[in-house]
């Protein structure tokens, strides 16, 4: 899979992807990302690429030149299977936009930053848009970060054993069971004793019934 993110501050996008699972999704040649700054893409003084709102108001907004030279470009070297614009006003990221995403061959992500993009540039090139939750970040970067990661790790191949992605919170619709490690006992709490007793078919049901359990409690509007 290649992801071609275009954004105006790529230093904020350097860190996320050079550790752990995703670097080495990169290093097998599982995954390529590409980032594109957006001042590249245009001629102007001080390399401008935003400019006030007409009707007035305070913030600036990404122009459509800088945006369409650079995915012009992008698309002129191979296909793109979505151009996904990142902005807090459009459907929250769920695991299954994640599995879907995860199965394509070339994406972009546009990022916004300011008061977001010119209209335009939605209804020319965005194919789908994604917020990753109900609050407002301060510019796109960290959201199209995490859209990566959730992407990235679903990748066949990308996370050693095949089947942990699979038992994930989410990909059932149910909040993940808990989890323990050793030791057995610490200051007096004990791990659960189905978990030591060997007997996994009984241990997948208490998985899941703890599952279910934390669902309803914290998430009741999964169920
Ligand atoms: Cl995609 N961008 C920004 N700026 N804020 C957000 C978001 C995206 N998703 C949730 N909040």
């Amino acid at each position: 899979m290649r992801i071609d993110i275009i954004t105006v501050v790529p230093e904020l996008l350097q860190s996320p992807f050079q550790h752990s699972i995703i670097k080495r999704a990169q290093e097998k040649g599982l995954v390529e990302i590409h980032l594109h700054n957006l001042r590249d893409y245009t001629d102007t003084k001080y390399r401008q690429v935003d400019d006030y709102q007409f009707g007035g108001g305070a913030g600036m907004v990404l122009q459509i030149e800088p945006i369409d030279k650079c995915i012009s470009k992008l698309q002129l070297e191979r296909d793109y299977d979505d151009i996904i614009y990142v902005t807090p006003d459009a459907p929250v990221l769920k695991q299954s936009t994640a599995n879907s995403l995860s199965l394509h061959k070339n994406i972009i992500i546009l990022t916004g930053h300011y008061k977001g993009v010119d209209q335009r540039v939605r209804e020319l090139f965005i194919t789908k848009e994604i917020s990753i939750g109900d609050y407002v970040l301060s510019g796109g970067e960290l959201a199209a970060a995490v859209l990566c990661d959730a992407i990235i790790r679903l990748i066949p191949g990308v996370l050693g054993d095949e089947t942990s992605a699979l038992t994930d919170s989410f990909q059932d619709g149910l909040l993940a069971p808990p989890v323990y490690t050793r030791p057995a006992e610490y200051k007096g709490l004990k791990v659960p004793d189905i978990l030591l007793s060997g007997n996994f078919p009984k241990i997948e049901e208490w998985r899941h019934e703890e599952a279910e359990k934390r669902t309803k409690k914290i998430r009741p509007d999964l169920i």
